[in-house]
């Protein structure tokens, strides 16, 4: 102590000293700083570059679909659905065979604790039921009002000769009806006839699983490309390509060609067709097709496309089909928008064909 004190430091040294303490206490504080700023930094960073990623998604696929010739191969994309834990209620029905009339019997008997579809908390709810893997016959109930419990109490009939029947299935898919929009299905219930026994009459309830997306199973995809001129009233549809086309021949491919229809006023007025592709589910057509439009009726006309496979023997089975028009929805309503925001410039998509029913539905319902 006596040492330190009389070894008196000079003023100048204390001085230095103290500068030393500070900026060693300033360059703490400042790294400590420099840390945070920095994190807050890499988060603004990381969050632009997903903005960034999501924009580039975007325009990807608006690209995909302008360009004329060519399809781009995400353009068919299924929408990732938001996963909800909910019960989807429950459905009574009952299953027989009457192997005199050699027939499947399944009563609709009731479902209950249906989910609530509509604004006021209830739902209007039907069954829709057929049989997989061919979905040849569908039945549907009535309609029941307003209501989360309803009896349905109404069987239906598929004539099934009994050597068939294990390699089916039974879907019976409860829909709420809309009289605005597209029916929601509110979930389904799906039975291996397999595992049922027939000795008997099988009564049951099942709980409701979310119904698949797509209600009717892959039929294949289609690009078309869609061009229109308003000067020249001229509407050209390229049909391009169709990919994972439903093997329709047994123990063969397809023999795919497709048929263009131009309908108004709820009347077909044209037809035309592509070249049959032997022997594939992938077929290439290339192929052009120009129908006379004038321009005061492009929003009233529609066009249904259909993918066939031809057969020398017997009626030209229909894989699948699509509608396109005003009027039309998703992928097809909105290329139809597309072709008419950009005359001239003709637009290619893909779409997914639906099945037959479907869109007689709903041309018939216009
Ligand atoms: C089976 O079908 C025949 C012919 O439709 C009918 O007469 C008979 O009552 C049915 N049997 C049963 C058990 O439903
Ligand atoms: C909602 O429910 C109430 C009472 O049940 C009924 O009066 C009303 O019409 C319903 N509204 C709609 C839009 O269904
Ligand atoms: C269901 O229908 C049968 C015959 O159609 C009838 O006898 C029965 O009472 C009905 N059950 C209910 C709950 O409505
Ligand atoms: C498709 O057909 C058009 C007109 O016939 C032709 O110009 C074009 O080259 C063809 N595209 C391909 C890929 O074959
Ligand atoms: C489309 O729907 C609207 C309203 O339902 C109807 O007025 C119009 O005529 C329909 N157009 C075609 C082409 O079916
Ligand atoms: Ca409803």
């Amino acid at each position: 102590m006596n040492e330190f004190q009389h070894t008196h430091l000079p003023s100048w040294a204390v001085v230095a000293l103290v500068l030393v303490l500070l900026l060693l206490l300033c360059s703490c504080w400042f790294c400590c700083c420099q840390k945070t700023i920095f994190k807050k930094k890499k988060e603004k960073k990381g969050k632009e570059k997903d903005g960034k990623n999501d924009f580039s998604m975007k325009d990807v696929s608006d690209d995909g679909s302008a360009q004329p010739q060519q399809c781009s191969s995400d353009a068919v994309k299924e929408e990732a659905e938001p996963k909800e834990e909910m019960t989807l209620g429950k459905l009574q029905f009952s299953l027989d065979y009457n192997f005199t009339d050699a027939s499947l019997v399944v009563g609709i008997l009731q479902a209950s604790d249906l989910p609530a579809m509509d604004m006021n908390g209830t739902s209007d709810p039907y069954v829709k039921l057929y049989l997989l893997p061919e979905k040849k016959k569908k039945f549907e109930t009535k309609i029941h009002r307003k209501t989360l419990n309803p009896t349905f109490n109404e069987s239906f009939v598929f004539k099934v000769p009994y050597t068939e029947l294990g390699g089916k299935t039974l879907v019976m898919t409860v829909y709420d009806f809309d009289r605005f929009s597209k029916h929601d299905a509110i979930g389904d219930a799906r039975v291996q006839m397999s595992r049922v026994d027939f000795s008997q009459v099988t009564e049951e309830w099942r709980y409701l699983q979310k119904a698949e997306k797509e209600e009717h199973e892959k039929l294949g995809d289609v690009c078309l490309s869609l061009r229109y001129v308003p000067t020249a009233g001229k509407l050209t549809i390229v049909i391009l390509e169709a990919k994972n086309l439903k093997k329709m021949d047994v123990g063969g491919l397809s023999d795919p060609y497709v048929k263009i229809h131009l309908v108004q006023n709820g009347k077909r007025q044209k037809k035309k067709k592509t070249t049959v592709k032997k022997n594939t589910l992938n077929p290439y057509y290339n192929e052009s097709f120009s129908f006379e439009v004038p321009s005061e009726h492009i929003e009233k006309v529609q066009v249904v496309v259909t993918v066939l496979d031809y057969d020398k023997i017997g009626k030209n089975d229909a894989i699948g089909k699509l509608f396109l028009g005003l009027n039309s929805t998703g992928t097809e309503q909105r290329h139809w928008a597309d072709m008419l925001a950009n005359p001239r410039r003709p637009i290619a998509q893909w779409h997914a064909l639906k099945p037959e029913d479907d869109v007689d539905a709903v041309i018939s319902k216009k």
